[in-house]
């Protein structure tokens, strides 16, 4: 797999010069960068190894305004080239950059003294001396970009520190980090940035994130040439068509559609050069972009970043925190987690004991930021639920408690309307009828009610087809599922002999006269108007009757089931029916 290096070390030190004398390429390419004789932008170059192997150069700026370009270069590398000037020895940006590196997870490289050409042989041992005890793990060796002097051999030890280097990014799927756009004449917008993961080739189409617009990819470039497909870890250079230039800027996200969370948030383990306290406000450089952020402290070594612009990051990913200067870093346990703060699940999260963090239903597929190998064990699944053993038998226990505790006319509780409910609801071995879930089989009992039954049932064969006030609804719809009585409106019913009496009457009336008026009605049953009133609404609910104007004809039977409009033979001769009925 290719690997890129990166450059650092202080203002004026010699990287630009040195990555010059190795490639033959100036990357000092802005009008002002000539001017001022200083690097303010990242400069890209290939550089060929003796033996064949191709590593790709980034040069930053040493100037201590442009530390944050300094870390949009330095996010995607393997290895580093630390520059020191052999006079001068490390300075701040050396000290700076070298932290950097360390919090980035780069941990292998090169330092070279350069300028050796103008010191004297002391100075140049005492230099190199100073350098091996500033980086222990690092070769060290004198070069000098003027006379060519050392080159070949600060070659050879990138080589060997290349050898042994994993590449930093590689399984997942298509990420790239824009470093820069620009318009090429007859090409359109290229954004060139270092395949993080995955692979890009010609008609692929990916995403910019945080926006989320889907872009085709016209041709890939590698270092100038122009390759079918690039691999992870290589530097591309990626025509957009139909993209503008101001459409994209270095921190956007190339990535396949869906495969990454964009998120205000992330979870880190921090490592601190200084204390970060709670609540700090602190830039969070990510990728090649960075963005403002609020620190919220999760206890020991963990924080949610919360961010003022949303990032497209993967767990194991590395951000550097910097306040006037870098205070310190982190390694991202959760790409987007969830808002509140928990050390304990942070703690799980950094031992990979990702099904311990999971107890009520997560989906699957948003889980997958957390797994990089897609696979997890030890929880429960239904569709693309999981959730832990102990929450499902919760949830069981607390849905029978309820049943438990329901009335025992309609021992049911009402099943959970969670976007998981129809996954996991038929796991608990519970009966659905309706919104309602029951023991399987379970039937509603009088229970203590029985004597109240009995008493209601007298008082309504005693009122005939008079209306009787029932003061337990659940009772009055037991009774009624029962065929035990017949409910009305507000409250009221009467028994189920009564309601047969009073349709037949009704019927009978309906049958000779064409329709029936409320006051005939009431006078026909002997009974109050309310009553009767209640009665035929009853009558119009079940389909006996139906309203017109202010009088009831009888509904054809199946008349309901043909659409319910009106029907000849309902409106029968000496019925007037009016067209203002409501
Ligand atoms: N004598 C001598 N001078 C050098 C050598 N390399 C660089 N210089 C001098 O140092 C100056 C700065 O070199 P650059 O390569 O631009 O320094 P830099 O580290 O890229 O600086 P920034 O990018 O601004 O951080 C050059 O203009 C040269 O004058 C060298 O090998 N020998
Ligand atoms: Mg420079």
């Amino acid at each position: 797999m290719p690997l890129t290096i990166g450059t650092a070390g202080h203002i004026d030190h010699g990287k630009t010069w040195l990555v010059r004398a190795l490639t033959g390429k100036d990357t000092d390419r802005l009008p002002e960068e000539k001017r001022r004789g200083i690097s303010i932008d990242l400069g890209y170059a290939p550089l060929a190894l003796p033996d064949g192997r191709r590593l790709s150069l980034v040069d930053v700026p040493g100037h201590e305004r442009f530390v944050r370009a300094m870390v949009a270069g330095a996010t995607g590398i393997d290895l580093f080239l630390l520059v020191i000037d052999a006079a001068e020895g490390a300075r701040p940006q050396t000290h700076e950059h070298l932290a950097i590196l360390r919090l980035l997870g780069v941990e292998r490289g090169v330092v070279a003294v350069t300028k050796a050409d103008a010191v004297d042989a002391e100075t140049l041992e005492l230099a190199l001396g100073e350098a091996r005890e500033l980086v222990p793990a690092a070769e060290a060796v004198a070069v000098s970009a003027k006379t060519g002097a050392g080159l070949d051999e600060l070659v050879r030890a990138i080589g060997r520190a290349a050898d042994g280097v994993e590449p930093a990014h590689a399984a997942g799927p298509t990420r790239v980090y824009v470093d820069r756009v620009f318009t090429l004449r007859g090409v359109g917008t290229v954004a060139t940035g270092t395949l993080w993961s995955g692979s890009v080739g010609e008609g692929d189409v990916l995403r910019v994130e945080p926006g989320g617009r889907e872009v085709r990819v016209r041709s890939v470039q590698v270092h100038d040439d122009a390759v079918a497909r690039a691999e992870a870890g290589q530097r591309v250079a990626l025509a957009l068509p139909g993209v503008e230039r101001r459409d994209l800027r270095r921190g956007d996200a190339l990535v396949a559609p869906r495969a990454y969370p964009v998120s205000y948030r992330l979870d880190v383990v921090l490592h601190e050069l200084e204390p970060i306290p709670d609540n700090a406000r602190l830039t969070v450089h990510h990728g090649t972009g960075h963005v403002p952020a609020r620190v919220a402290r999760a206890g020991g070594r963990y924080a949610q970043l919360r961010l003022a612009a949303p990032v497209v990051a993967a767990r194991g990913d590395r951000v550097v925190l910097r306040a006037e200067t870098t205070v310190g870093g982190g390694v991202v346990l959760d790409p987007a987690p969830p808002r509140h703060r928990d050390a304990r699940r942070l703690e799980l999260l950094e031992r990979g004991e990702i099904a311990a963090t999971i107890h009520a239903p997560v989906r699957l597929s948003e889980l997958r930021r957390l797994l990089p190998d897609g696979r997890l064990e030890g929880v429960e699944r239904a569709g693309d639920w999981v959730f832990s053993r102990a929450w499902l038998e919760e949830l069981g226990a607390e849905l029978r408690r309820r049943i438990a505790a329901a009335d025992p006319l309609d021992p049911g509780t009402p099943a959970p309307a969670a976007p998981w409910a129809h996954d996991v609801v038929p796991l608990l071995g519970l009966e659905r009828r309706g919104s309602l879930l029951y023991e399987p089989g379970a039937a509603g009992r009088l229970g203590a009610r029985a004597a109240a039954a009995e008493e209601l049932e007298r008082r309504l064969q005693a009122a005939g087809v008079a209306a009787t006030k029932v003061d337990d609804p659940e009772l009055a719809r037991f009774l009624e599922a029962q065929g035990r009585l017949v409910r009305l409106g507000g409250g009221f019913a009467v028994g189920a002999a009564a309601y047969e009496t009073a349709r037949d009457v009704l019927v009978r009336e309906c049958e000779s006269a064409g329709a029936i008026a409320l006051a005939r009605f009431r006078d026909l049953l002997g009974s109050g108007r309310r009553d009767a009133q209640l009665l035929l609404e009853r009558f119009d609910a079940d389909g006996v009757t139906r309203r017109v104007g202010e009088r009831r004809v009888l509904r054809r039977r199946g008349a309901q089931a043909a659409g319910g409009g009106p029907s000849v033979t309902s409106t029968a001769p000496g019925s007037t029916p009016s067209t203002t009925a409501s």
